[in-house]
């Protein structure tokens, strides 16, 4: 005889961000599972192209994706996609998006300019988002609603100050974007919808 029924939920979630901002690391560090990652060593060749003056020990970039997943409980699980960061890969973005429920944008605030394509990607696709502040050396030199008028975010969009390195954290702003892309779905539905 089997067990009984659980009603089992997998969503997909895409990790999204500018160069370097911590979205192998967001990945790997909440994932329960061994990560997928596709990195590939930088060469001097690439020096021109990739500014690394914010992350000078970053040896590696992801040149297809990420992959990780996590339970949120027993019955909620979340199959997380990182994108590579690189201008070059984002055609990229556009297929692992999709059947996506939701995405968390990383930013770094000592590099804001490279957010804005990454925050502008997912407000026009439509898709719920979390901006996720990535403190390096756990640092938040800006407040919350300092980004929010950097970035010219919506006031309904979540931001959330995290450590990409830390499980706990990590978790925390997932907890968050699922929570959120429900009431936005919820919302969409309208009233007497469910
Ligand atoms: N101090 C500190 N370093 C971090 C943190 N998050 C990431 N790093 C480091 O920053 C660098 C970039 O991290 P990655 O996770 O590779 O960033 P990414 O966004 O996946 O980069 P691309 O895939 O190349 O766009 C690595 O050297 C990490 O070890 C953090 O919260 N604090
Ligand atoms: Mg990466």
């Amino acid at each position: 005889m089997g067990g009984p029924e659980t009603d089992l939920v997998s969503v997909k979630i895409v990790v999204g961000g500018g160069f370097g901002v911590g979205k192998t690391t967001f990945v790997g560090s909440v994932s329960e599972i061994m990560p997928l990652t596709t990195e590939a060593v930088m060469t001097a060749a690439s020096a021109d192209v990739d500014d690394l003056s914010a992350v000078p020990d970053k040896t590696t970039t992801t040149v297809a994706m990420d992959f990780g997943r996590v339970s949120l409980d027993s019955e909620l699980i979340l199959y997380l996609f990182g994108t590579p960061g690189q201008h070059r890969f984002w055609f990229m973005w556009d297929d692992l998006v999709k059947g996506a429920i939701g995405a968390v944008v990383l930013v770094d605030t000592r590099r804001l300019a490279d957010c804005f394509a990454a925050v502008d990607y997912f407000e026009e696709l439509g898709l719920p988002f979390v901006v996720g502040v990535n403190g390096f050396h756990g640092e938040f030199q800006y407040g919350v609603e300092d980004i929010r008028e950097a970035l010219s975010i919506s006031a309904h969009v979540p931001i959330v100050e995290c450590d990409a390195r830390s499980r706990e954290s990590t978790k925390q702003v997932l907890i968050t974007l699922v929570q959120h892309a429900m009431s936005v779905h919820m919302a969409a539905a309208g009233p007497g919808g469910s």
